[in-house]
């Protein structure tokens, strides 16, 4: 039996979707009239994503689904960043006009208390850009916060080795070789991290060594047991099937015009027309490696090619 247990984290990937908002009408006397309310998009090719909504009021009269925010609402959480030190850093995700979908979604959250210290602390994944991944610019890090227990955080991330700095998605923690210290797997487009916990505050990624670094566009990983051998084991989705040197741009074979806008605005391209990348289910040897069981398991997704986000293990 595992002497501990970590729960599992799936990761936040937020897909960043786009405006809904007004779309201007010119009217017949000349001039731009704004509407929002069941007004037809202008026309941009074969692909109908419906009209802009018309919010949807709650008894208090507060917009509900129209993505709007609420000035007056009750107070519920206290924004506490600036003062907790978390605003010291900064994600990456594109720069921009986000012209393209690898700059749209993720970056996740860990939540891992790293020390055993009994206060949770925080991994945030980043990002990073065209001009990073090519070597033009530094590359954005992330960070792990550690819980100074007093309301505070202090970023380690550079001291215990955890800064990735690859194109970050997702983190998922577990103490993957029951040795009581959690560890954690980071996703990225390009090489995933299987950062190995040193007990001392620091990480050492064993990523290619453990035979799960995979290379092309992972998302949100999760851990689990799937074979109930008490070690945990980790399934990994993957996304789209990404070629950075020849990013899909709007009007070719693959990304014809129609599938970049959203509700009559034009958008990011979405993933339609792009080849799905397989997802991956790797069985914990219990010595620091893992196999590789998709097809066996029949959860590879390689021949569909379906966009894999997040995945969670449920019984
Ligand atoms: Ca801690
Ligand atoms: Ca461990
Ligand atoms: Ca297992």
């Amino acid at each position: 039996m595992p002497r501990r247990r970590m729960s599992v984290f799936v990761n936040l990937l937020s897909y960043v979707l786009l405006s809904q908002a007004l779309v201007a009408q010119t009217t017949p006397g000349g001039g731009a009239q704004r509407t929002n309310e069941g007004a037809q998009p202008v026309s941009r090719g074969g692909v109908n994503t419906g009209t802009p909504h018309i919010a949807i009021l709650d008894d208090q009269k507060r917009p509900i689904t129209a993505g709007g925010f609420v000035a007056t609402g009750p107070a519920v959480f206290l924004d506490l960043t600036e003062k907790a030190g978390l605003d010291k850093w900064t994600h990456v995700m594109g720069a921009g006009d986000l012209k393209y979908i690898l700059e749209t979604v993720g970056s996740g959250v860990g939540l891992i208390d790293y020390d055993n210290d009994g206060w949770l602390d925080l991994y945030f994944v980043n990002g990073s850009t065209y001009e990073a991944a090519s070597g033009g610019k530094p590359a954005p890090h992330a960070a792990l916060f550690h819980n100074n227990h007093d309301g505070t955080f202090t970023n380690v991330a550079a001291r215990a080795g955890v800064q990735n700095d690859r194109w970050g998605f997702g983190v998922a923690v577990a103490d993957y070789d029951n040795d009581g210290w959690p560890d954690m797997y980071v996703s990225n487009f390009g090489e995933n991290r299987l950062y190995h916990n040193n007990h001392d505050g620091t990480f050492s990624d064993v990523g290619v060594r453990a035979g799960v670094a995979l290379g092309n566009w992972s998302t949100g990983a999760t851990w689990g047991d799937y074979d109930g051998d008490g070690k945990l084991d980790l399934f990994v989705p993957g996304y789209v099937h990404y070629d950075i040197a020849q990013p899909p741009s709007q009007g070719t074979k693959e990304v014809p015009l129609s599938f970049c806008q959203f509700r009559g605005v034009a958008v990011m391209c979405g993933p339609k027309g792009l080849q799905g990348e397989p997802d991956h289910l790797f069985h914990n040897n219990g010595n620091g490696t893992f196999t590789d069981s998709s097809k066996q398991a029949g959860v590879a997704d390689d021949k569909a090619g379906y966009y894999g986000l997040a995945s969670l293990f449920v019984d």
